[in-house]
């Protein structure tokens, strides 16, 4: 099927992924309350064997973050994260030979990150932090770059535009993309998300995902995460043991729109329900 995408080959490092089929990133949080109290060794092995699970069950990257970025979360040093991420890419790199993808804004992380042998830069600020336009083009990796406005801490305070929001979110990314250029990031090496539930509203979030079109407009491979987040809470009154259903519905949509790596918590049922829109979507494709 064209769907006005590039099929790109990433280079991510010592990978290679293949972006000619939709994709599955895990997610792995490494912040304190994520594993178990056990002490820094257990925590380790806790996250080595979660993420060769997802890995097992058909994940192609490993996103590995030391900051939460929910809505109302407070900063962490870039020391702070340092400590919680390199430990595990590490060890994720050297036991797993996984592509790993480090969820980071820090311009520290970005190079001791790379220096470990992560594959990839996943940066909800979009490298608009001091030094990580340059920290992200030293690193030769491929970068995604999120929109969000304001900062975890109150970018759900009452988000508005006055635009569009898929206008407001394709001219944010145009310009991000445009930086990165002037910084000497290859374009090849540049993904773009919309940052469903980052100072957005659920009716923002909803026509966003209706209308992902319009960022398929720009050229770039497209990455996604909408897995548990509260905009399925809202829409179907579900706490966020029980999203998973609404997420895969989501997921199925936002491939069928474009979307090349969808970021989730639940690798196995995400990774059928993107296989199985994808084969409705080849129907014909060879014919
Ligand atoms: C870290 N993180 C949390 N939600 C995310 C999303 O939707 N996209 C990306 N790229 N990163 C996210």
């Amino acid at each position: 099927m064209s769907d006005g995408q590039p099929a790109p080959l990433l280079h991510c490092g010592r990978h290679r992924l293949d972006l000619s089929y939709p994709r599955v990133m895990g997610i792995l949080n490494v912040t304190p309350d994520s594993f178990s109290d056990g002490g820094r060794h257990v925590a380790l092995d806790d996250a080595l064997r979660r993420a060769e699970q997802m890995l097992a069950e058909g994940a192609a990257i490993i996103d590995v973050g030391g900051e939460s970025t929910r809505p109302g979360a407070a900063p962490v040093s870039p020391r702070q994260e340092l400590d919680r991420v390199a430990p595990v890419v590490e060890a994720l790199v050297r036991e797993l030979d996984a592509l790993v993808s480090v969820d980071t804004s820090s311009p520290e992380v970005m190079r001791e990150s790379a220096a470990l042998g992560a594959g990839m830069i996943n940066d909800v600020r979009a490298l608009r932090r001091d030094g990580a336009l340059q920290a992200a083009a030293h690193s030769g990796l491929p970068v995604c770059l999120m929109h969000m406005l304001g900062e975890p801490g109150d970018m759900q305070v009452a988000p508005h535009y006055e635009v569009p929001v898929e206008e407001a979110v394709a001219d944010f990314l145009e310009a991000r993309v445009a930086a990165c250029l002037a910084a000497g990031l290859r374009p090849e090496r540049l993904l773009l998300d919309p940052g469903f539930g980052f100072a957005k509203t659920v009716e923002h979030n909803l026509r966003l995902l209706h209308r992902m079109e319009r960022l398929q407009a720009l050229k770039l491979p497209l990455l996604v995460g909408m897995s548990r987040k509260s905009m399925i809470g809202k829409v179907l009154e579900r706490p966020v043991e029980e999203r998973l259903p609404g997420g895969l519905a989501l997921a199925a949509l936002a491939v069928e729109r474009g979307a090349r790596i969808l970021r989730v918590h639940d690798v196995g049922p995400s990774v059928d329900a993107i296989n199985m829109t994808w084969a409705v979507l080849q129907e014909g494709c060879d014919s």
